[in-house]
């Protein structure tokens, strides 16, 4: 038995199915998660000292690569000053400057710990500034998991097959309408039936939690029309998008501003930071300054700040940064999509994913009629060849700086020979 197997075995004694969040456990792609002991640029090592070419990044935060030394180099120059104050600190107000300055629209920012505490947070304004209770979700789009966005949730949610989670009452959920992804009619006909009620609509700007789903042509202005038709506020989850899509994002990508954006991942360069924004009238209602009340210990926690401004200035109008790996993130859809017969391969900006069904993928219906089974399949055979991949069909894969063209050469060969 390796390390992995048997540390498996203990952590199943210890933690929920042996993993801190679900998606990690292995289960839909079969046998023992590999337990990680340290990562370098585009790799990762595991317990037993095998070494593998990674494509999850930590689900998003690592587009400059595992160990960056300018974000290293931050964060143990901040931890030499104190690991948390509850107090208020310069680097906050350089991470906010930063991020409004970067990101087209955006006046104030509030820092969490999270992107679902990012997201609960950006809700409970959307409802406290507009007085309304209802919000539109998309079926299949994930949003961290707080009560109300349980409802046909991608992600984990998905993988386990039960895109509703148990233990959500049903007044939490009856606050939340369905509408389909890339689909407006869909989103009309829940305004139409809910008349002066819907607080906001949240969306992914691409959608990554049910594999990568991009919007299409006219979708994102559309949500945006229907928003002001009907006076609700547009929140984009920028979680996964934000600085990943172009240094301000998708709202800098598409165009389309949002009235809040919500942020995680990246903006923490792997250390556990979300945060949501958006004009400084509507932050405003935000406590102390304002009635809705939100708070955190860790809010704005120095070391945490220091990874996530070290981050962000290495991105801030370096064009050149998302041109070299969307151009291999390109190349290697086009490659998979060559090397592995009945597959769609959708790819935008750094993310893509290798959907096991003919396409187009363009909805969640689309999605779901993957054969996640061979996906499964799939995964052991790239794990095999030190080619880790998300263990799940409804993921992304990220890539980042550190990807080189070799790797994207030797992930394109590992795909031909898989027979499965
Ligand atoms: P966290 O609470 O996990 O930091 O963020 C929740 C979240 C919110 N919005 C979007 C668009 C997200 O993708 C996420 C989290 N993403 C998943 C990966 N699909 C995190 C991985 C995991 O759950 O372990």
């Amino acid at each position: 038995m390796g390390k992995s197997e048997a540390l498996f075995e203990r952590a199943k004694k210890v933690l929920p199915g042996g993993v801190n969040s679900p998606v990690r456990a292995f289960n839909a792609v079969g046998g023992a998660p590999r337990f990680i002991a340290s990562a370098e640029r585009e790799f990762m090592t595991d317990a037993d000292g095998k070494t593998y070419l990674d494509y999850v990044g930590s689900w998003g935060p690592m587009l400059l690569g595992h160990r960056d030394p300018a974000v290293e180099a931050a964060v143990l120059e901040a931890v030499r000053g104190g690991l948390s104050f509850g107090a208020a600190t310069e680097r906050e107000v350089e991470m906010a400057e930063l991020m409004c300055r970067m990101v087209p629209g955006l006046e104030m920012v509030r820092m969490v710990n999270s992107g679902t505490e990012a997201v609960m947070s950006a809700l409970r304004l959307a409802r406290g500034a507009t007085g309304r209770d209802k919000i539109i979700k998309f079926t299949g789009c994930y949003h961290g998991h707080s009560d109300g966005m349980l409802v046909k949730a991608g992600s984990g949610l998905l993988t386990n097959g039960t895109p509703d989670s148990s233990g959500v009452t049903a007044g939490a959920a009856a606050d939340t309408l369905l509408a389909e992804y890339n689909d407006l009619a869909s989103v009309r006909a829940r305004f139409e039936a809910e008349p002066g009620a819907v607080a906001a609509v949240i969306v992914e700007p691409v959608a990554a939690n049910m594999g990568v789903v991009p919007p299409e042509p006219g979708f994102l202005e559309g949500l945006r029309a229907l928003c002001d038709e009907f006076g609700a506020l547009l929140i984009f989850d920028e979680v996964i998008t934000g600085f990943r899509l172009a240094p301000g994002g998708a709202v800098e990508r598409f165009g389309v501003r949002p009235d809040l954006t919500v942020f995680g991942k990246i903006i923490g360069g792997g250390m556990p930071v979300g945060a949501y924004g958006g004009s400084r009238s509507l932050m405003e209602h935000v406590s102390p300054v304002g009635p809705v009340y939100q708070a955190g210990t860790l809010s704005g926690n120095p070391v945490a700040m220091a990874a996530g401004l070290a981050m962000l200035w290495q991105l801030e109008g370096n064009r050149a940064l998302y041109e070299g790996i969307e151009a291999k993130a390109a190349r290697l859809a086009a490659g998979l999509r060559e090397a592995i017969p009945g597959v769609t391969v959708n790819q935008i900006g750094s993310l893509l994913c290798v959907f096991f069904t003919e396409g187009p993928v363009r909805t969640y219906a689309d999605a779901r009629r993957s054969d996640t089974a061979r996906y499964g399949r799939y995964f052991r055979h790239m794990l095999d060849r030190g080619i880790y991949l998300a263990p799940a069909q409804f993921e992304a894969m990220f890539l980042g700086a550190c990807h080189t063209d070799e790797d994207v050469d030797r992930t394109i060969e590992a795909a031909k020979a898989f027979r499965g």
